[in-house]
């Protein structure tokens, strides 16, 4: 049977061949196949004697059992090798840094807007908010203004479509109103009423827009109301806030008469710094005035009574101020190359 074992090693020889599956399943048909050469010497047993094709049968049988453990074989080590060269190509290299996370971070006019909330916590005044979409009557009306205003016109304010006289708020002037509804109901006894010391802060929106104008802005305003509260309280309060928001004693305050319906008198704050790059230089900073006596009467409280006042200031251009920004649309964009410098 010098036949049978060459064929065996031949066989072997052939498996070991194989680079891959396929070729060895290839390499397999030549012997195991319908027409392999086991098969065929298998199919010529039949033509022998009966004890020859005893012998001959368990020979070609453990020569197919020999083959069949070859293929075995040879299919384990090109699995084996296949699922290392996997492994090779898939390879992580644990030792490498991590790519991290982005880190988040406030907005710059929120990280001013907490800071001016704490700041005026700390002098007694509490944060109040009301809608961005307000009537006619909080927006205007109760805000003294007249029918025939500009602000009240389709060139300066968004109105609602197919809403009666509903539009976006103008200013969070008509929260103060709410307020005071609010603060009277509260409190019935207007006897033992306690002062109203609020800051309103907020979105407001106008039809305007150009490097210092934002359709959409933010607003903070201030009120004060008490039974005997003046212009002297209003000057000691924006004083000491601008000291403490702008982190210097070296400035300089001016108020210069202005006009707003809803105060009376009304007037503009200037201030300047007394050193540092900006010396003497005037800046815009806020609107003002003692509470008119109308408005008052809308919230509900007597004139007669309790004065206050109030003021308003750009919560935007507080903080192009403070971080030297020049262009208030930046705040807007929302790209983070410019938001990632506040964090
Ligand atoms: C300003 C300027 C002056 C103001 C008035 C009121 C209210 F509701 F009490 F009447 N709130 N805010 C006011 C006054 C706002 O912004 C430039």
């Amino acid at each position: 049977m010098d036949q049978l074992e060459k064929l065996v090693s031949q066989a072997i020889a052939d498996f070991e061949a194989a680079r891959d599956a396929n070729s060895l399943e290839q390499a397999k048909a030549q012997y195991l196949g319908k027409s392999g050469s086991l098969s065929e010497l298998l199919k010529g047993l039949g033509k022998m004697e009966p004890e020859a094709r005893r012998e001959a049968g368990a020979a070609i049988n453990r020569a197919k059992a020999a083959v069949e453990q070859a293929l075995e074989a040879r299919r384990d080590a090109l699995r084996q090798a296949a699922l290392e060269a996997q492994l090779a190509a898939e390879a992580l290299d644990v030792t490498l840094p991590g790519r991290g996370r982005g880190h988040g971070g406030l907005h710059p006019v929120t990280r001013t807007l907490e800071r001016i909330e704490q700041l005026f916590a700390s002098i007694g005044f509490a944060v109040a908010d009301g809608p961005e979409i307000e009537s006619d009557w909080y927006n205007f009306t109760a805000l003294n203004t007249p029918e025939n205003h500009p602000a009240r016109s389709m060139h300066d304010t968004f109105y609602l479509q197919d809403a009666d006289k509903v539009l976006l708020r103008t200013h969070t002037s008509p929260v103060q109103v709410r307020y005071m509804h609010q603060h009277v109901e509260r409190y019935k006894d207007l006897a033992t009423m306690p002062e109203i010391r609020i800051i309103a802060p907020g979105r407001v929106y106008r039809v305007d827009y150009d490097a210092t104008h934002s359709p959409m802005f933010h607003q903070i305003e201030g009120l004060w109301v008490g039974e005997r509260v003046s212009f002297v309280d209003l000057k000691g309060v924006v004083a000491e806030f601008l000291r403490r928001f702008f982190e210097t004693d070296e400035l300089q305050l001016r108020f210069r008469p202005s006009f707003f319906p809803f105060t009376e008198p009304s007037a503009e704050i200037d201030f300047a710094f007394m050193s540092g790059p900006n010396k003497g230089k005037w800046l815009e900073i806020a609107g003002c005035g003692v509470v008119h006596p109308n408005v008052l009467r809308h919230g509900g409280i007597d004139p007669e009574r309790y004065t206050g006042f109030a003021f308003g200031m750009g919560l935007d251009r507080l903080t192009m101020l403070r971080y030297g920004v020049d262009d208030l649309r930046l705040f807007f964009e929302n790209d983070l190359r410019f938001l990632s410098q506040f964090r």
